[in-house]
């Protein structure tokens, strides 16, 4: 066998690997089945959920394009009118399905296989004018607003398992859609990782306020927020299926979407390290043998 032929050997699987990685959608794909009540239009839209949570919204009240950050959450649509987050009451309930299994794999960040995102936002100090005030010098002044829901998750949309004691949807950790500049003191367009957690770690310091709104963005670490889930306490160790409900004894919360969290690293960076490593072990030994 020729080295190049060892590498094949992992190139191969490797490039199906990131072809079907390319195809998969890291976000809920499908909606199953719902139940209401929502909200008053618009957040009375169950297909809000699918696809990639919002980065940007429009502000009704100022007319102005708002970027999606810890202390100013989506709300109303997207500026072409198209509707982002669902509000989601006690007595609703929304089933979403992905295009592939999310799996309780153990090289998902901080071991969370699943995030869940909604529409919370860390308390400050004062009023958030759009993408003009300064991240700088906006202070967290420590919680911010929650709206638990219940998250349950499935294989098959049959057996379920529900996190009946937490984490809840709508929670922390708020997302924040774009990386900010500090020395510029404005924001960036460059979107943080909707498929990385915030490191759970930080989750106290986080609420505790005392920091500016640029620190916890640092302390988010390139994440883009969203709430994460665990698979292994689910005794699944694949689902397809996630389902929110209204908690009850809560007026009702939002939801504007869900993420696989990716491996780290990622498959396709895997392999090419071990096809890579393939391809020196082969020439190592052939050496060998051929002296
Ligand atoms: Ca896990
Ligand atoms: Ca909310
Ligand atoms: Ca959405």
């Amino acid at each position: 066998m020729t080295a190049r032929r060892a590498r094949l050997l992992w190139v191969l699987p490797c490039a199906l690997l990131s072809v079907t990685g390319v195809f998969a959608s890291p976000y809920a794909t499908e909606i199953v089945s719902y139940t209401g009540p929502f909200g008053p239009s618009p957040y009375d839209d169950p297909y809000a959920l699918l696809g990639k949570p919002s980065t940007k919204f429009w502000d009704s009240w100022s007319k102005k394009e708002s970027r999606v950050k810890l202390v100013e959450p989506a709300y109303n649509t997207d500026r072409s009118g198209n509707k982002l987050i669902t509000t989601v009451n006690q007595g609703a309930s929304i089933t979403v399905k992905f295009d592939h299994w999310i799996v309780d794999d153990p090289l998902n960040w901080y071991g969370l296989d699943f995030l869940v995102f909604g529409n919370a936002f860390f308390t400050g100090s004062g009023w958030v004018q759009g993408d003009s005030t300064n991240m700088n010098t906006y202070m967290l002044t420590g919680g911010g607003w929650y709206e638990p829901l219940t998250i349950s998750v499935s294989p098959d949309g049959i057996d379920w398992y529900t996190y009946e004691s937490g984490p809840y949807g709508d929670t922390m950790f708020p997302t924040n859609a774009y990386a900010w500049d500090r020395a510029s003191a404005s924001w960036t367009d460059q979107e943080l990782d909707f498929t990385k957690p915030v490191n759970p770690a930080y989750a106290s310091i986080l609420n505790s306020g005392g920091i500016s709104a640029a620190d916890a963005i640092d302390l988010y670490e390139g994440s883009a927020g969203g709430t994460g889930f665990d698979l292994a306490e689910s005794g699944f160790s694949q689902i397809q299926y996630i389902r929110v409900d209204g908690l009850s004894g809560f007026a009702g919360g939002e939801i504007d979407g869900f993420s696989d969290v990716r491996a780290t690293p990622e498959p396709a960076t895997a392999c090419l390290l071990l096809s890579a490593g393939a391809g020196m072990v082969w020439r190592r030994r052939h050496r060998r043998a051929n002296t």
